[in-house]
């Protein structure tokens, strides 16, 4: 399997995998590490698809040389992951040094084998001592206190750091749609989670940057491409607040506009929620953005008094207008083309990176020791193409990072979806890489080739 020649990207383009610290790492009071709001969530039946949580993972804490090997093996020169804020600080707000020693050989060890790291401070697993979570102001200054202490510990070996991963989904999926921790449905809580979140990204900033000069600071997040479910007005209006609520209540205040009036009215509570000058502490300058994407989605207008609540509801995907990956997502690489035009149209945005892309393709490891992830092949062939033409047409995209190095907790679903370029077997912590891995290591291999 060689790479198709419609993939080629000028470098330095960094080619890396993501993982995130709760879906991998376990050891879950190891070393004084506190319970986040995840672990909670887990506990409640009915939360988890199959009942399962992240107390081992993929055991990552005791694997974790032999996991950069792989990375490195692979031919991946850029790793993103996640610090697990309740590993770190402890209750009165301060470092936990056995929590900080995990990371600090975690970054030696990155450093010994040459790939670079890029660290996210924020990826859904909340401490579950931080009272009243995101919808308590407090927490964003607490998040400020926890970068200051990651700047300071771990600042000299972290050349870029993302405050916050898809605030969108601690915002909405956590309280709005109940799906994700801490599982309300509340969707006045979920704008005021939303602007708390953004408060702290920016307090994060400013934290940071009192500290030290030389990190390159960002933010991670997953945009919306949503497309209406026919020409209805009403349809597309219910597409364009799907992405008022997934883009602008984001990207507003990182460039230092106010939100949109369609959801400033969604929130009666705003003028208690929102503090004058905090718009001005979001929009601190960013030196690169994230952009997570995976799918489109169709939204169709709203019916029950939920819906009407956000002003339209998604239409769940059927796989008669575009194939779907194993959990159920459309695959539609021309929508990342989309969005990343829609965005930079819309938005004077810093370099991006794709931090995040990847499909669930559940397929096992067969009989010949061999994983044929095809679906998973074909996805990131087709998705590549689309970011190297992107990048040919002269959009500032630095790299791409897939998701996921190996197979993991995947939230809600559990260990039912798997998303790594490496099978895990759970029941033995067997790590196999799989078709797709092999040829992105060819491509990588290539491209690194190519350039020289
Ligand atoms: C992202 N949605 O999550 C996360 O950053 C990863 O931790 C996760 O494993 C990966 O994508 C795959 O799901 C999302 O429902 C989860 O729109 C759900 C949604 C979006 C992103």
């Amino acid at each position: 399997m060689s790479a198709p020649n419609s993939i080629a990207l000028p470098l330095p383009f960094e080619w890396g995998c993501a993982t995130s610290a709760f879906q991998i790492e376990g050891a879950a009071s190891l070393g004084g590490k506190l319970p986040s709001i995840w672990d909670d969530f887990c506990t409640q039946p009915g939360n988890i698809k199959d009942g399962s949580n992240g107390l081992t993972a993929c055991d990552h804490v005791h694997r974790m040389r032999d996991d950069v090997a792989l990375i490195a093996d692979l031919g991946f020169r850029h790793y993103r992951f996640s610090i697990a804020w309740s590993r770190v600080i402890n209750e009165r707000g301060q470092p936990n040094a056995a929590g900080f020693d995990f990371y600090k050989r975690l970054l030696d060890e990155l450093a010994r084998k040459g790939i670079t790291p890029n660290a996210t401070l924020f990826h859904w697993d909340l401490p579950s001592h931080l009272k009243g979570g995101w919808l308590n102001r407090d927490t964003a200054y607490r998040f400020a206190d926890y970068a200051r202490c990651v700047a300071r510990e771990l600042g000299d070996a972290l050349p870029r750091v993302a405050t916050l991963n898809e605030p969108w989904c601690s915002a909405f999926l956590g309280y709005d749609l109940g799906v994700f921790a801490p599982g309300h449905q509340n969707r006045e809580e979920s704008l005021a989670a939303a602007h708390h979140l953004m408060l702290a990204h920016g307090l994060a900033m400013q934290a940071w940057r009192g500290m030290r000069d030389d990190t390159a600071l960002g933010i991670v997040l997953n945009p919306e491409l949503c497309d209406a479910a026919s020409d209805n007005p009403a349809d597309r209006q219910a597409a364009r607040m799907a992405e008022l609520e997934r883009n602008d209540v984001f990207l507003n205040p990182l460039f230092g506009r106010d939100w949109p009036a369609e959801m400033q009215t969604q929130i009666g509570s705003l003028a208690t929620v929102r503090q004058e000058g905090d718009l001005a502490i979001c929009a601190q300058p960013l030196d690169f953005i994230g952009l997570n994407y995976y799918t489109r989605s169709v939204a169709r207008a709203p019916r029950s008094a939920h819906e009407k609540s956000r002003g339209y509801a998604f239409v769940p995907p059927s796989g008669d207008a575009l194939p779907l990956t194993d959990i159920g997502w459309e695959i539609c690489p021309e929508g990342l083309g989309r969005m990343v035009r829609n965005l930079t149209g819309q938005w004077p945005l810093p370099p991006i990176w794709i931090t995040e892309n990847g499909a669930a393709d559940n397929t096992e490891v067969g009989a010949t020791g061999e994983c044929q992830d095809t679906l998973r092949l074909g996805y990131l062939q087709s998705h590549l193409a689309e970011l190297s033409q992107l990048v040919q047409s002269g959009f500032d995209i630095r790299g791409y990072y897939v998701w996921s190095l190996m197979d993991n907790f995947e939230w809600a679903h559990g260990y039912t979806q798997r998303f790594g370029v490496v099978h895990v077997d759970y029941a033995t912590q067997q790590r196999t890489p799989k078709a797709s891995a092999h040829w992105l290591s060819d491509l990588m291999r290539r491209q690194s080739i190519d350039a020289a």
